[in-house]
């Protein structure tokens, strides 16, 4: 049986997620018995992190998806140690997970320029190898894109979510009246008047069961894990998927969603949270925000209406929520305001909890130091100042 050395990939559209690829690092070279020489390491293969590549272009420019680093040179007369065998870089995306066959993973990159060594090259011969070079190591790898933004848009389809980022950033997404229209996730940058910036990743609409693989978003999830805090979004008429499935009002999906999120990942449950109330351009739409409202302001009293393994352990607390139109704007800047302030507030905490650490630390080692004896470098510096 020949086995294919292709690669596997989840394609949609011209979008990749995840890639898999043969390596090996270069053999080292031959050594020189008689005059001791030393022969030159294989170069080894090393995966580099790159603002613009993409896996699809990766996948394009090299389709066989082998990488062999360079042989470490032969020892010669003239060079009796033999040079290094020329390394291997792998472009990849900035996001990249490397993990080997076994699922263990070997790096992570995240940000340009990061490298990991994935096959080392082989020892050229010496003595110790009784002059024969050593073969380099041989992997496998995985490569796992997950999308780096600081936000992440979670609703289900249909509820706006690519008109909310071509709203509030200079992307394109497609847009269309009916589920499914976003294929794979799409980024874009919300631009302040003082420059900041601030990512968001369009993902796909996730519906329920989602985490049984039913549609598509569950494939997405994964790209949320990086992302510092999550918008919900929700149209607040809320969703049918079609007249043979049930009608969702706008706080049944966000505890649809919540317990989608719990079943992928709690973890990801634990993000800070906004929600952005949807197509408040429609007829009565005050209303139902009224009763929306009311329903997250005691989500107990409704949580009857679901069965049991709808209820998500933990209810989403939403640190500002705002009513938005995509199409008319409205809620627009105050929606970029409150993302922004969520963010700001975010990393200050992490900055005093960071400050805070350093300073215990600090605490401790001053605490060590004055109970351990004076070192004998102490004394002779002591001594040295009495001199
Ligand atoms: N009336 C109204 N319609 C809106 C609003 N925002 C989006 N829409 C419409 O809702 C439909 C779905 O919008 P999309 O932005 O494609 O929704 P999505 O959440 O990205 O959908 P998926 O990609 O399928 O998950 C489109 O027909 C939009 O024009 C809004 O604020 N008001
Ligand atoms: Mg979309």
């Amino acid at each position: 049986m020949v086995r294919c050395s292709c690669v596997f990939f989840r394609k949609y559209g011209n979008f990749i997620d995840n890639l898999r690829l043969f390596t090996r690092g270069g053999s080292g070279g031959m050594g020189y018995p008689r005059l001791g020489g030393e022969g030159g390491k294989g170069g080894d293969v090393w995966v580099v992190a790159h603002n613009k590549m993409t896996l699809k272009q990766l996948k394009d420019k090299y389709p066989k998806k082998r990488f062999v680093a360079g042989e470490g040179a032969n020892s010669r007369v003239s060079a009796l140690k033999g040079s290094k065998g020329k390394d291997c870089e792998i472009p990849v995306p900035i996001g990249i997970s490397v993990t080997d066959e076994n699922g263990k993973i070997i790096g992570e990159l995240h940000k340009e320029k990061d490298r990991i060594l994935v096959a080392e090259g082989g020892l050229g011969g010496k003595l110790l190898t009784n002059f024969l070079p050593l073969k380099g190591q041989k992997r496998v790898i995985h490569l796992d894109l997950k999308l780096i933004a600081d936000i992440g848009l979670v609703g289900f389809p249909n509820a706006g979510k690519s008109s909310l980022l071509s709203q509030i950033s200079h992307a394109k997404p497609a847009i269309a009246d009916y589920a499914f229209t976003t294929l794979k996730p799409e980024l874009g940058k919300i631009m302040y008047n003082d420059f900041k910036q601030i990512s968001v990743a369009d993902l796909p609409g996730l519906i329920e069961g989602a985490h049984m693989n039913k549609g598509m978003g569950h494939k997405f999830l994964k790209h949320i894990e990086r992302t510092k805090q999550l918008l919900f979004v929700v149209d607040i008429s809320g969703f049918q998927l079609s007249s043979q499935t049930q009608y969702r009002t706008a706080f049944e999906t966000i505890i649809l969603l919540t317990k989608e999120l719990e079943l992928y990942n709690e973890e990801v449950q634990t993000k800070p949270a906004l929600l952005a109330v949807n197509k408040m351009d429609l007829p009565d739409a005050q209303d139902k925000f009224h009763v929306l409202m009311n329903q997250l302001q005691n989500p107990k009293d409704f949580l009857h209406l679901f069965g049991k393994k709808m209820i998500p352990e933990r209810i989403m607390e939403f640190q500002h929520i705002i009513p938005i139109s995509a199409i008319t704007g409205e809620g627009i800047d105050e929606l970029k305001n409150c993302i922004r302030k969520s963010l700001d507030e975010h990393a200050n905490r992490e900055n005093d909890a960071y400050h805070k650490k350093q300073l215990l630390n600090l605490q401790i080692s001053n605490a060590i130091s004055y109970s351990e004896p004076p070192s004998k470098n102490a004394l002779t510096n002591s001594k040295m100042d009495r001199i």
